[in-house]
């Protein structure tokens, strides 16, 4: 999309991931949610910026730290809490939760807890596209992590030998688990490596979110023009540990420190300010409003049905959902 962003709207975007986010903690702390829980506290101008570049027919593909990229593109924070409860009514009906939220609707294709799996998956989407005639625009959400897996390579390689449509999306938040980058690759710049495959390449301060809407707008402009795929390194940072098991021993108190100074929201926020755009009173109604819909969002989660037993074998080879 070529319209300018609204700042004001990239702020409530992250304001209504940065709350969602902190429910579902507070729902996992309280058994409500189980398994595993990624949340993408700090990150949010990644997905925010990058969704801005999308229209509705273009496919968006995302990692087990999903939720943001799934709220930011339009599925519900009902269904997505409702989903995060294991109940029917949330998107992937009750059967995914936290990492593989999913929506046919708004071609959000997951969610997916294998680090990596999400490339191949896009440019199958991609190719897809390609062979149908349709001009989309595959987004491929990862973390830095996955550069170290052969699917990045694969992916890479294919997708630009083909010039398929994807916007590869780097979120390089520094850590994997509690890997550092240069405690597992050789060669740390990223654009570097997504530039040995031909592939337009840059990166982006991740903690803005107008710099990433602007990049991930040209960028997706070049993909929907034809030129192959395009590749953006975010850099960002996650403010929470890794998932809620993880001690987070392995990052100083100083380091944390630095980014959270760069809260993309805070910085968001001055922003708006400066160009009197918003004041403390619109603040203060921006955030009794996304309260209002994340109390919505539990209570409607809360009063999900599970699936009854009998539906046990429903989708387990195909079966096409009633429309
Ligand atoms: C193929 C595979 N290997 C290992 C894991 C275990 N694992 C889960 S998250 C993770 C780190 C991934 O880091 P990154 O891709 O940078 O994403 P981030 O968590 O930082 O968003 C690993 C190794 C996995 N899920 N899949």
């Amino acid at each position: 999309m070529t319209a300018a962003p609204d700042g004001v709207g990239l702020l409530r975007a992250m304001l209504r991931i940065r709350r969602l986010e902190e429910r579902c903690i507070e729902l996992y702390s309280a058994g409500e949610i189980r398994g595993f829980l990624h949340v993408y506290i700090g990150e949010e101008a990644v997905a925010v910026g990058v969704m801005q570049a999308l229209t509705p027919e273009d496919d968006v593909v995302g990692t087990y730290r999903e939720h943001g990229h799934a709220l930011a593109r339009g599925i519900p924070a009902r269904a997505i809490l409702a989903e995060m409860l294991g109940r029917q009514e949330g998107c992937s009906h009750g059967r995914g939760g936290s990492m593989h939220l999913f929506d046919a609707g708004t071609r959000f294709f997951g969610g997916n807890a294998i680090v990596g799996g999400g490339l191949p998956l896009a440019v199958g989407l991609a190719l897809a596209a390609r062979m149908r005639g349709e001009r989309r625009v595959t987004a491929c959400f990862f973390g830095e992590g996955a550069i170290a897996e052969g699917e990045f390579h694969e992916a890479l390689n294919l997708a630009a030998l083909w010039r398929l449509p994807v916007l590869f999306v780097c979120e390089n938040n520094q850590y994997a688990m509690g890997t550092a980058l240069e405690r597992s690759e050789s060669q740390t710049d990223l654009v570097l490596k997504a530039s040995s495959y031909e592939v337009p390449a840059w990166s982006v301060d991740g903690m803005d979110v107008e710099a990433v809407a602007a990049a991930a707008a040209e960028q997706a402009a070049m993909v929907r023009g034809g030129g192959g795929p395009c590749f953006l390194e975010a850099r960002t940072y996650r403010f929470r540990a890794h998932s809620m098991y993880d001690p987070d021993l392995y990052r100083s108190k100083e380091e944390i420190a630095r980014w959270t100074a760069r809260d993309p929201l805070a910085l968001q926020t001055a922003v708006l300010r400066e160009e009197g755009a918003l004041d403390d009173a619109g603040l203060a109604a921006m955030e009794a409003d996304v309260a209002a819909e994340m109390d919505d969002a539990v209570a409607f989660a809360r009063a999900g049905t599970l699936e009854p037993v009998e539906d046990l074998e429903r989708f387990v080879l195909t079966e096409v959902p009633a429309a």
